[in-house]
């Protein structure tokens, strides 16, 4: 499987990849067909342009107008990161979708829906392109160095249960060096800048669907989560690495050396103390920059 490359994809030029593919001129059909039959992307809702597919998704999933399904949207007029941050979304430079599932599990299992995605995206990349992005704990990934993906899951839940879930991922597909404001050039990249490859952004959703899917299925019918957690480790930026934490409280550095089954990250400070860090509320900056 690891092999199998598919080549679906087309090198061009930079200028020529000016000539984007209009992702809005596709119906949901077209994406399903590359799909079999699965719950959540049976329902798939395509946009030219909204504020945010996570909002949407949310709005939608409350109101119970969507069960299970993808929002995607061509442009994000006020694309959402963690915290609050904002995340750039120019028209047909990328993908932005959000999926909305309704686990049966706990809440306390949630951070391994990021995981999972981050997965997904990663596989996908790989199949379609043969260029490996590297998860950046907890919700990057990146390739040489930069921010090419970033996941915000967000959920409606009590204690007990989950109401639903909603896993956004935006993906620098075709972004241009100029696409990038002045602070986000040092940190942020496109698959196009880094590997000159425009790739198809409807085989590569599908892709990521599928691959979504497997992950996701492996672990709510078999509970198990120790391959997940293998294959996360390969692909970690993070792991090996000096890092600082930045929480809402407090700051420390330390060597980054493991993953929980809980998808918490695990440091282990100069001191010698080992501190389990949970995804949520903090960052993570490598000593040399950003990884
Ligand atoms: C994230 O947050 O990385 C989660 C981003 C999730 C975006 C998707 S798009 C579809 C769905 N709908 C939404 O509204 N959101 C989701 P965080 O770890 O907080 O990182 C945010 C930071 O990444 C910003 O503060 C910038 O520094 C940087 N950034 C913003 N836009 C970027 C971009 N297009 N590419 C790379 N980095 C970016």
């Amino acid at each position: 499987m690891e092999n199998s490359r598919q080549g679906r994809v087309e090198s061009l030029s930079k200028s020529k990849a000016l000539d984007k593919e209009p992702l809005a001129s596709l119906d949901g059909q077209q994406i399903k067909k590359l799909l079999d039959a699965w719950s959540f992307s049976q329902d798939i809702r395509i946009y030219d342009r909204l504020d945010s597919t996570n909002k949407k998704a949310k709005d939608l999933a409350k109101e119970g107008a969507i069960f299970e399904g993808v929002i995607i949207a061509d442009e994000q007029t006020e694309g959402r990161g963690r915290l609050g941050r904002a995340w750039l979304s120019k028209k047909g430079t990328g993908i932005w979708m959000s999926i909305v599932l309704r686990p049966v599990f706990s809440p306390n299992h949630a951070a391994k829906l990021t995981v999972i995605s981050a997965l997904a995206v990663s596989q996908a990349v790989y199949r379609l392109t043969g260029t490996r992005l590297l998860i950046k704990w907890p919700n990057d990934l990146v390739l040489n160095n930069k921010k090419i993906c970033g996941i915000l899951t967000e959920l409606r839940a009590d204690k007990e249960k989950i109401h639903y879930a909603v896993v956004g991922i935006g993906i620098n597909t075709a972004s241009q060096e100029g696409d990038f404001p002045e602070d986000l050039a040092s940190i942020a990249s496109s698959i196009l800048i880094e590997t000159g490859s425009l790739v198809d952004r409807k085989q590569l959703i599908a892709q990521i669907l599928r691959e979504f899917q497997d992950l996701y299925s492996h672990f709510t019918k078999g509970g198990d989560f120790s391959s997940h957690r293998a294959l996360y480790r390969d692909l970690s930026a993070s792991l090996g690495k000096r890092v600082r934490v930045l929480g809402p409280k407090e700051e420390f550095e330390g060597l980054a050396i493991d993953l929980t089954d809980s998808c918490s990250l695990l440091v282990r400070k100069d001191s010698g103390e080992i501190e389990e860090v949970m995804a949520g509320d903090v960052s993570v900056r490598g000593m040399a920059g950003y990884i």
